[in-house]
């Protein structure tokens, strides 16, 4: 059996529309990481969806005095359709509020509970006395116990990033309407996280090529020693604990979430009409299973799931998970409570998908926080889009048109300097996919440009304009080149930039070839 590549990018929760946050952590470098895999020929599917349980969506909708339901059924819409017109092709786009994600996720519950690895205990928690409830996560805010900002969430500290229990904040207050909370007893099932220690220190030690970033970060949490962690909540949305005795608890969001990755596999077969094949995906030891994820997510993603997957048994785990940093705009952290962002309805209003996918790519945050600036955009889109790989079409193909009617001329004798471009681009396509393999975007997409330079320079000194005239042979054979270029190109810039790839095939008037055919 062909080995196979099982793509997933982090499920975004459907509380708001996406942002270039969002793209830059994960959707562009997945999709530009699927769209090369499926040029070569591989057996790959991109696997995403909504992530519709949890605080952040009963938040925005009390924020909003609607039920749950609006909220996620608005910004899946919403997402998914953004998504889409910016050219992330999955091959399945779920969500986690459908009967077969909480049938997933029950039965995934009742595996590991019936091994052993989920027991309840009593706990603290706190306790709203003037909305009657429990607060769980994000309903507490307080000042963080690490670094002392003021405005930590009951769940994580978006300041430091430390991962916090409501109960350690210090001078907590309801979320809903600020009351100071009190400390009240509770039973809630946790997940043995510590009795995996050993096991995923071993398994990472087998990822030596791993992102520092995704080592740095398990070795931290290793070194404090790993806990049992609390996998319900006390909410009235989500998929219900499979226990009679938790009656009107729910799953904690970031137990459920990870396996929407299996339910969507699922719908996605289901849809397909071949149900089993999933199976094929999820189990087979040579599937190739790669998270694309952005750096908050990574304790989830690194320890937690693969923990969750070893406890259960039945499935693979992750071979590789390309974490990125985060992108700023403008100079500051781009944040959906100050509405610090740039939507992708907003832009996608305005402009092309591809210009914004080029600045994200060739900035990528792969191994520290970048920014995106409007300035930026403008100057990459002038001087790069539209002087190296613009002006290398145009005046190839406006050159095609007036002096031999829009046909391909023909190659006569080949001199040096004309094999050594498509030498180049050879090389080139060789160093791309080997960049893409290890998740450079950035680096890769550079390459890219640089050979389209090449063509630019190639152009210059062939000097068609003149050889036009005198040296008919060699002026038909300078054209035929830069025509292979550009078919060429049109290939290399598929993963990266589809709408420009299709519009220059368009031009002229070829077909997508697969990578390794490509010029
Ligand atoms: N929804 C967090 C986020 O959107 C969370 C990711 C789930 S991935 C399984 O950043
Ligand atoms: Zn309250």
């Amino acid at each position: 059996m062909s080995q196979k590549i099982l793509v997933t990018s982090a499920l975004p929760y459907a509380n708001g529309p996406i942002h270039l946050g969002h793209l830059a952590g994960c959707y562009l470098p997945a999709d530009i990481y699927v769209r090369y895999q499926r040029l070569k020929g591989k057996d790959v599917i991109h696997i995403g969806g909504t992530d519709e349980n949890g605080v952040p969506i009963t938040l925005a909708a009390e924020r909003e005095g609607v039920s749950p339901k609006v909220i996620v059924d608005r910004y899946h819409k919403s997402i998914k359709e953004s998504l889409e017109e910016f050219g992330i092709a999955f091959d399945n786009f779920s969500r986690t509020s459908i009967p077969l994600h909480y049938r997933t996720a029950q039965d995934f519950f009742v595996t590991i509970f019936k091994k052993g690895y989920i027991f309840p205990r009593e706990t603290t928690q706190l306790f709203c006395s003037s909305c009657e409830r429990f607060l769980a996560d994000r309903y507490v805010e307080g000042t963080c116990p690490n670094c002392g900002s003021g405005e930590a969430r009951g769940d994580q500290c978006e300041e430091c990033g430390r991962w916090l229990e409501p109960t350690s904040l210090k001078d907590p207050r309801c979320k809903i309407c600020g009351t100071s909370p009190e400390v009240r007893r509770t039973v809630h099932w946790f997940f043995s996280l510590d009795r995996f220690q050993k096991q995923l220190e071993d398994w990472l030690s087998g990822k030596p090529d791993w992102k520092d970033n995704v080592r740095r970060f398990c070795e931290g949490w290793f070194r404090s020693g790993l806990e049992p962690r609390p996998i319900t909540r006390d909410l009235a949305w989500g998929v219900p604990v499979p226990l009679k005795e938790a009656k009107g608890k729910v799953l904690y969001v970031w137990f459920d979430a990870p396996i929407g990755y299996i339910s969507s596999t699922i719908e996605w077969a289901e849809n397909k009409e071949e149900a089993d094949l999933w199976q094929e995906y999820w189990s087979s030891p040579d599937t190739k299973l790669v998270h694309f994820i952005g750096k908050d997510n990574i304790v989830f993603h690194a320890m937690v799931w693969p923990a969750m997957l070893m406890a259960h048994g039945g499935y693979i785990l992750p071979s590789e998970i390309p974490a990125n940093e985060f992108l700023n705009v403008e100079g500051e952290a781009m944040s959906t409570s100050r509405n610090w962002a740039i939507w992708l309805p907003d832009y996608l209003k305005e402009f092309e998908p591809d210009p914004l996918r080029y600045c994200i790519a060739i900035n990528a945050p792969e191994t520290r926080d970048a920014d995106f600036t409007w300035m930026d955009f403008q100057a990459r889109v002038n001087n790069e889009l539209a002087d190296v790989l613009g002006n290398l079409v145009n005046r190839t193909v406006a050159f095609v048109f007036r002096y031999y009617q829009g046909a391909v001329p023909r190659r006569h004798r080949m001199r040096s300097e004309d094999t050594n471009l498509l030498g180049e681009m050879e090389e080139t396509r060789r160093e791309v996919g080997d960049l893409l393999e290890g998740f450079n975007v950035k680096k890769a997409l550079r390459q890219v440009m640089d050979l389209a330079k090449a063509g630019n320079r190639y152009f210059d000194h062939s000097k068609i304009w003149e050889t036009r005239e005198k040296k008919p042979d060699t002026c038909e054979t300078s054209l035929s080149v830069l025509l292979q270029l550009m078919n060429g190109l049109a290939t290399l810039m598929e993963p990266f930039l589809p709408f420009t790839a299709r519009r220059m095939r368009g031009i002229l008037r070829t077909e997508l070839d697969g990578w390794d055919e490509a010029g």
